[in-house]
């Protein structure tokens, strides 16, 4: 097996245990908590550092910076919005915590200085398809996350469909892998993630989390964002102020198949209730722990 640990910049993230990303949602129109951290119209600074001071305190691996909103029929964000909002929070945020900072960009301007602003790691939802964005992340040279995505944030929920949802994302995140690789990013900077809810019906997004096994095979780590998404709505029917137990269950079933997948190269959860996942997986691993030493003896 090859090294557990992501190189992240200045950071190492530690995969030989599923890491937990806290989700800093810095735009006003968020689907589950548009405008929590805006006093008014403008982003309130005090209330982004509480934030993060809860997630870390709570046990959050990575913070997860997002300037651009892609719920279902979100408004589109220029350029320039989008660096003014993501660069004051990414150097503030570094100058006052020692954190693992990713962003969650598909704009190549945004990616080289959140690059040379401190950040640790990009997540994006367009997997580097983006003008430019390839060549950005790879002169980077931090880790990637690809996601797949059907469409986009404006259509992608009008009617998704596919023959066999699982081959085809799997195919799809192989090809920008391929393209990675011809860029200049080394294989075990890339990141994969199938995308729930993005472009997916629920019997879609069951699919694909019923096929982890298959992601984890890619020899990958993963990340997978389920957090108080649509499917848990569906599955539970309820508001996304009531799919709490919902996220924390299927994200310990994710962590729970990557224990259990030998090829598994890591998973990285991305949550917006950090303590609660946290609690799942210590309890869950404390079980885990207990187990493996009565084997032993
Ligand atoms: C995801 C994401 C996800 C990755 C969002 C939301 C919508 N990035 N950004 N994976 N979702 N990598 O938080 O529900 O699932 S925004």
């Amino acid at each position: 097996m090859t090294s557990m640990t992501l190189n992240c910049g200045s950071k190492n993230l530690d995969l030989s245990r599923p890491a937990v990303m806290g989700i800093l949602n810095i735009t006003p129109d968020s689907f589950s908590d548009g405008g929590q951290l805006y006093s008014g119209s403008a982003l309130d600074l005090d209330k982004v550092f509480h934030e993060v001071e809860k997630m870390l305190a709570d046990g959050a691996d990575i913070i997860d910076i997002g300037g651009e909103s892609t719920r279902p029929g979100a408004a589109a964000v220029s350029q320039q919005q989008e660096l003014d909002r993501v660069m004051p929070v990414l150097q503030s945020i570094n100058q006052r915590f020692d954190a693992l900072i990713s962003v969650d960009t598909s704009t190549a301007q945004v990616i080289s200085e959140a690059a040379s602003g401190g950040a640790h790691m990009i997540n994006d939802v367009r997997a580097l398809q983006r003008e430019g964005a390839l060549e950005a992340a790879a002169q980077s040279g931090l880790p990637v996350c690809l996601m797949h995505m059907q469409n986009r944030p404006d259509n992608m929920q009008d009617s998704p469909s596919y023959s066999d949802v699982v081959a085809e994302v799997i195919n799809f995140l192989l090809q920008r892998k391929q393209a990675c690789l011809k860029a200049g990013i080394a294989s075990d900077q890339i990141l994969l993630d199938p995308g729930f809810g993005f472009g997916k019906t629920l019997d879609h997004n069951l699919a694909l989390f019923s096929a982890l096994e298959q992601f984890y095979d890619t020899g990958h780590p993963l990340l997978v964002g389920v957090s108080r998404k649509t499917m848990i709505g569906q599955l539970l029917d309820s508001d996304v102020d009531q799919r709490l137990i919902g996220s924390v269950t299927m994200a310990l079933m994710a962590a729970q198949t990557a224990s259990q997948n030998s090829n598994s190269q890591g998973l990285i959860l991305r949550v917006h209730d950090v303590l609660e996942t946290v609690q799942a997986l210590t309890v869950w691993q404390s079980v885990n722990k207990f187990k493996d030493e009565i084997e032993k003896i």
